[in-house]
Protein backbone atom coordinates (compact mmCIF):
# COMPACT_ATOMS: atom_id res chain seq x y z
CA UNK A 1 0.00 0.00 0.00
CA UNK A 2 0.89 3.29 -0.92
CA UNK A 3 1.69 5.99 1.71
CA UNK A 4 1.59 9.87 2.21
CA UNK A 5 3.01 11.64 5.20
CA UNK A 6 0.48 14.64 5.70
CA UNK A 7 1.93 17.52 8.16
CA UNK A 8 -0.77 19.49 9.65
CA UNK A 9 -2.49 20.63 12.67
CA UNK A 10 -5.53 18.80 14.28
CA UNK A 11 -8.56 21.08 14.65
CA UNK A 12 -10.88 19.66 17.27
CA UNK A 13 -13.95 20.87 15.76
CA UNK A 14 -13.71 22.51 12.01
CA UNK A 15 -13.41 19.93 9.36
CA UNK A 16 -10.30 21.24 8.10
CA UNK A 17 -6.62 19.87 8.08
CA UNK A 18 -5.60 16.68 9.49
CA UNK A 19 -9.39 16.25 10.32
CA UNK A 20 -10.33 16.14 6.22
CA UNK A 21 -6.76 14.94 4.78
CA UNK A 22 -7.27 11.63 7.01
CA UNK A 23 -10.74 10.66 6.07
CA UNK A 24 -10.21 11.74 2.21
CA UNK A 25 -6.60 10.28 1.48
CA UNK A 26 -7.83 7.39 3.63
CA UNK A 27 -10.70 6.54 1.21
CA UNK A 28 -7.86 6.48 -1.65
CA UNK A 29 -7.07 3.07 -0.04
CA UNK A 30 -3.71 4.72 0.79
CA UNK A 31 -2.01 4.66 3.94
CA UNK A 32 -1.71 8.47 5.88
CA UNK A 33 0.67 9.17 8.10
CA UNK A 34 0.13 12.25 9.87
CA UNK A 35 2.78 14.96 11.90
CA UNK A 36 0.17 17.08 13.94
CA UNK A 37 2.00 20.63 14.63
CA UNK A 38 -0.63 21.56 16.92
CA UNK A 39 -4.07 20.77 18.07
CA UNK A 40 -6.82 23.45 18.24
CA UNK A 41 -10.47 23.18 19.86
CA UNK A 42 -11.33 24.74 16.48
CA UNK A 43 -10.02 26.32 13.71
CA UNK A 44 -8.67 30.37 14.19
CA UNK A 45 -12.31 31.54 12.29
CA UNK A 46 -13.92 31.09 15.74
CA UNK A 47 -13.07 32.99 18.64
CA UNK A 48 -11.02 31.78 21.51
CA UNK A 49 -9.36 28.61 20.36
CA UNK A 50 -7.25 26.92 22.03
CA UNK A 51 -4.19 26.41 20.44
CA UNK A 52 -1.31 23.33 21.55
CA UNK A 53 2.14 23.13 19.71
CA UNK A 54 3.33 20.17 19.09
CA UNK A 55 6.85 21.59 17.97
CA UNK A 56 9.15 20.00 20.09
CA UNK A 57 7.55 16.83 18.97
CA UNK A 58 8.29 17.08 15.87
CA UNK A 59 12.08 16.30 15.46
CA UNK A 60 11.77 13.00 17.77
CA UNK A 61 8.85 11.85 14.98
CA UNK A 62 11.13 12.45 12.39
CA UNK A 63 14.05 10.41 14.17
CA UNK A 64 12.32 7.70 14.76
CA UNK A 65 10.40 7.18 11.36
CA UNK A 66 14.45 7.64 9.60
CA UNK A 67 15.77 5.09 12.18
CA UNK A 68 12.41 3.14 11.24
CA UNK A 69 13.24 3.18 7.60
CA UNK A 70 9.33 4.56 6.57
CA UNK A 71 9.56 5.38 2.76
CA UNK A 72 6.24 7.61 1.41
CA UNK A 73 5.00 8.57 -1.88
CA UNK A 74 4.25 12.06 -1.45
CA UNK A 75 4.77 14.28 1.26
CA UNK A 76 1.83 16.95 1.70
CA UNK A 77 1.91 19.93 4.01
CA UNK A 78 -0.46 22.30 4.88
CA UNK A 79 -1.31 24.93 8.04
CA UNK A 80 1.55 25.18 9.83
CA UNK A 81 1.96 27.28 13.36
CA UNK A 82 5.16 29.11 13.19
CA UNK A 83 8.40 29.83 11.02
CA UNK A 84 10.13 27.19 13.40
CA UNK A 85 7.68 24.55 12.28
CA UNK A 86 8.47 25.54 8.56
CA UNK A 87 12.07 25.12 9.01
CA UNK A 88 11.49 21.90 10.69
CA UNK A 89 9.66 20.50 7.51
CA UNK A 90 12.76 21.79 5.41
CA UNK A 91 13.97 18.89 7.76
CA UNK A 92 11.37 16.41 6.97
CA UNK A 93 11.49 16.45 3.16
CA UNK A 94 15.48 16.61 3.37
CA UNK A 95 15.15 13.09 4.91
CA UNK A 96 12.07 10.96 3.71
CA UNK A 97 11.89 12.95 -0.06
CA UNK A 98 13.56 10.16 -2.88
CA UNK A 99 12.73 10.15 -6.48
CA UNK A 100 9.78 8.44 -6.09
CA UNK A 101 8.34 11.20 -3.45
CA UNK A 102 6.58 14.17 -5.01
CA UNK A 103 6.25 17.41 -2.48
CA UNK A 104 2.89 19.10 -2.04
CA UNK A 105 2.97 22.26 -0.59
CA UNK A 106 -0.40 23.95 0.13
CA UNK A 107 0.82 27.37 1.71
CA UNK A 108 -2.02 27.67 3.60
CA UNK A 109 -2.28 30.96 5.73
CA UNK A 110 -5.26 33.35 4.53
CA UNK A 111 -8.59 33.95 2.68
CA UNK A 112 -10.07 36.90 1.27
CA UNK A 113 -6.79 38.85 1.09
CA UNK A 114 -6.11 38.68 4.92
CA UNK A 115 -3.96 36.34 7.08
CA UNK A 116 -5.29 33.99 9.55
CA UNK A 117 -5.56 34.77 13.66
CA UNK A 118 -1.49 34.42 14.59
CA UNK A 119 0.75 34.87 11.78
CA UNK A 120 2.98 38.07 11.57
CA UNK A 121 4.08 39.84 8.28
CA UNK A 122 7.33 37.71 7.73
CA UNK A 123 5.43 34.57 7.57
CA UNK A 124 3.83 34.69 3.24
CA UNK A 125 7.86 35.20 2.84
CA UNK A 126 9.22 32.19 4.72
CA UNK A 127 6.19 30.02 3.10
CA UNK A 128 7.17 31.61 -0.30
CA UNK A 129 10.61 30.13 0.41
CA UNK A 130 9.22 26.47 1.44
CA UNK A 131 7.25 26.82 -1.66
CA UNK A 132 11.15 26.35 -3.45
CA UNK A 133 10.94 22.63 -1.89
CA UNK A 134 7.88 21.08 -3.72
CA UNK A 135 6.84 19.49 -6.90
CA UNK A 136 3.32 21.74 -6.68
CA UNK A 137 2.25 24.31 -5.24
CA UNK A 138 -1.50 24.96 -4.18
CA UNK A 139 -2.03 28.79 -2.64
CA UNK A 140 -5.42 30.67 -3.11
CA UNK A 141 -5.97 33.74 -4.42
CA UNK A 142 -4.71 35.05 -1.17
CA UNK A 143 -1.41 33.32 -0.64
CA UNK A 144 -0.41 33.67 -3.70
CA UNK A 145 -0.42 37.63 -3.51
CA UNK A 146 0.80 37.52 -0.04
CA UNK A 147 3.90 35.27 -1.11
CA UNK A 148 4.83 37.77 -4.01
CA UNK A 149 3.69 40.91 -1.76
CA UNK A 150 1.62 42.31 -4.26
CA UNK A 151 -2.24 43.97 -3.52
CA UNK A 152 -4.74 41.07 -3.07
CA UNK A 153 -6.73 41.62 -6.75
CA UNK A 154 -10.11 40.01 -4.91
CA UNK A 155 -11.84 36.58 -5.47
CA UNK A 156 -13.00 37.93 -8.68
CA UNK A 157 -9.45 38.68 -10.47
CA UNK A 158 -9.08 38.94 -14.26
CA UNK A 159 -8.03 35.50 -15.47
CA UNK A 160 -5.14 38.11 -17.47
CA UNK A 161 -4.30 38.92 -13.36
CA UNK A 162 -4.42 35.34 -12.23
CA UNK A 163 -1.43 34.48 -15.14
CA UNK A 164 0.83 36.77 -13.83
CA UNK A 165 0.47 35.70 -10.61
CA UNK A 166 1.40 32.09 -11.84
CA UNK A 167 4.75 33.49 -13.62
CA UNK A 168 5.37 35.53 -10.54
CA UNK A 169 4.82 32.40 -8.61
CA UNK A 170 7.05 30.02 -11.05
CA UNK A 171 10.25 31.83 -9.73
CA UNK A 172 9.54 30.46 -6.05
CA UNK A 173 10.81 27.18 -7.69
CA UNK A 174 8.10 24.20 -7.63
CA UNK A 175 7.29 22.42 -11.20
CA UNK A 176 4.02 22.79 -10.94
CA UNK A 177 2.44 26.06 -9.75
CA UNK A 178 -1.83 25.99 -9.36
CA UNK A 179 -3.85 28.79 -7.69
CA UNK A 180 -7.16 27.80 -6.12
CA UNK A 181 -10.67 29.74 -6.13
CA UNK A 182 -9.83 31.92 -9.14
CA UNK A 183 -12.36 32.75 -11.64
CA UNK A 184 -12.13 31.95 -15.08
CA UNK A 185 -12.44 33.87 -18.82
CA UNK A 186 -15.86 31.58 -19.03
CA UNK A 187 -16.74 32.69 -15.54
CA UNK A 188 -16.93 29.24 -14.15
CA UNK A 189 -14.80 29.31 -10.84
CA UNK A 190 -11.85 26.85 -10.35
CA UNK A 191 -8.19 26.65 -10.18
CA UNK A 192 -5.42 28.03 -12.86
CA UNK A 193 -2.06 26.25 -13.34
CA UNK A 194 1.48 26.73 -14.84
CA UNK A 195 3.36 24.27 -15.51
CA UNK A 196 7.21 25.56 -14.98
CA UNK A 197 9.26 23.12 -17.27
CA UNK A 198 7.04 23.62 -20.40
CA UNK A 199 5.32 27.14 -19.62
CA UNK A 200 2.40 25.84 -20.47
CA UNK A 201 -1.18 27.34 -18.67
CA UNK A 202 -4.08 24.83 -17.82
CA UNK A 203 -7.31 25.81 -16.34
CA UNK A 204 -10.46 24.24 -15.01
CA UNK A 205 -13.86 25.39 -13.17
CA UNK A 206 -16.98 24.29 -12.65
CA UNK A 207 -20.20 26.64 -12.53
CA UNK A 208 -19.75 28.69 -9.02
CA UNK A 209 -22.17 27.47 -6.56
CA UNK A 210 -22.94 30.95 -4.44
CA UNK A 211 -21.52 29.97 -0.68
CA UNK A 212 -18.33 30.42 0.83
CA UNK A 213 -17.15 28.31 3.74
CA UNK A 214 -13.96 27.40 5.62
CA UNK A 215 -11.56 23.84 5.20
CA UNK A 216 -12.62 23.80 0.91
CA UNK A 217 -8.88 24.55 -0.21
CA UNK A 218 -8.09 21.73 2.11
CA UNK A 219 -10.09 19.25 0.92
CA UNK A 220 -8.95 20.46 -2.37
CA UNK A 221 -5.03 19.58 -1.52
CA UNK A 222 -6.07 16.48 0.18
CA UNK A 223 -8.65 15.31 -2.74
CA UNK A 224 -5.55 16.21 -5.19
CA UNK A 225 -3.04 14.56 -3.13
CA UNK A 226 -4.90 11.18 -3.18
CA UNK A 227 -5.46 11.32 -6.53
CA UNK A 228 -2.00 11.96 -7.89
CA UNK A 229 -0.86 9.59 -5.57
CA UNK A 230 -3.35 6.42 -6.27
CA UNK A 231 -1.90 7.22 -10.49
CA UNK A 232 -4.05 9.94 -11.81
CA UNK A 233 -2.40 12.17 -14.08
CA UNK A 234 -2.02 15.89 -12.54
CA UNK A 235 -4.85 17.40 -14.85
CA UNK A 236 -7.08 14.77 -14.04
CA UNK A 237 -6.04 15.00 -9.95
CA UNK A 238 -6.58 18.45 -10.06
CA UNK A 239 -10.03 18.30 -11.74
CA UNK A 240 -10.90 15.06 -9.37
CA UNK A 241 -10.42 18.09 -6.59
CA UNK A 242 -12.43 20.86 -8.13
CA UNK A 243 -15.47 18.01 -8.72
CA UNK A 244 -15.45 17.12 -5.12
CA UNK A 245 -14.61 20.82 -3.54
CA UNK A 246 -17.74 21.68 -5.89
CA UNK A 247 -19.68 19.01 -4.54
CA UNK A 248 -19.32 19.39 -1.25
CA UNK A 249 -19.92 23.36 -1.20
CA UNK A 250 -23.52 22.42 -3.06
CA UNK A 251 -24.48 19.77 -0.77
CA UNK A 252 -23.80 22.72 1.51
CA UNK A 253 -25.89 25.33 0.13
CA UNK A 254 -28.42 23.16 -0.46
CA UNK A 255 -28.68 21.57 3.25
CA UNK A 256 -30.93 23.57 5.87
CA UNK A 257 -29.41 21.89 8.94
CA UNK A 258 -25.99 23.41 7.29
CA UNK A 259 -22.90 24.78 10.62
CA UNK A 260 -21.55 28.11 9.41
CA UNK A 261 -17.74 26.42 9.70
CA UNK A 262 -17.00 24.07 6.87
CA UNK A 263 -18.80 22.10 4.08
CA UNK A 264 -20.46 18.70 4.37
CA UNK A 265 -17.13 16.90 2.79
CA UNK A 266 -18.77 13.52 4.26
CA UNK A 267 -21.52 13.26 2.91
CA UNK A 268 -20.09 13.95 -1.05
CA UNK A 269 -17.53 11.27 -0.38
CA UNK A 270 -19.55 8.54 -2.29
CA UNK A 271 -19.55 10.72 -5.21
CA UNK A 272 -15.65 11.08 -4.59
CA UNK A 273 -15.75 7.23 -4.66
CA UNK A 274 -17.63 7.04 -8.01
CA UNK A 275 -15.16 9.76 -9.57
CA UNK A 276 -12.59 7.79 -8.39
CA UNK A 277 -13.55 4.36 -9.79
CA UNK A 278 -13.92 6.11 -12.88
CA UNK A 279 -10.01 5.60 -13.81
O1 LIG B 1 -8.53 25.36 6.51
C1 LIG B 1 -7.36 26.01 6.76
C2 LIG B 1 -7.01 26.02 8.20
C3 LIG B 1 -6.25 25.01 8.74
N1 LIG B 1 -5.89 24.98 10.03
C4 LIG B 1 -6.30 25.96 10.87
C5 LIG B 1 -7.09 27.01 10.39
C6 LIG B 1 -7.45 27.04 9.03
C7 LIG B 1 -8.29 28.13 8.52
O2 LIG B 1 -8.79 28.94 9.19
O3 LIG B 1 -7.48 27.96 11.22
C8 LIG B 1 -5.91 25.90 12.30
Amino acid sequence: MKRIMTIQDISCIGKCSLTVALPIISSFGIETAIVPTAVLSTHTQFQGFTFRDLTEDLDPIREHWKKEGFGFSAIYTGYLGSERQISIVRNYIHDFKTPDTTVIIDPVMADNGKLYAGFDEQFPQKMAELCGEADVILPNLSEATLMLGVPYPGEDAAPEVTKNLLKGLAKLGADIVVITGVTLSDGTFGFMGLDVKTGEFFEYGNPKVPYKSHGTGDIFASTFTGALTKGFPLYDALKIAADYVTACIKNTYEDPERVNYAVNFEAELPFLMQRISQK
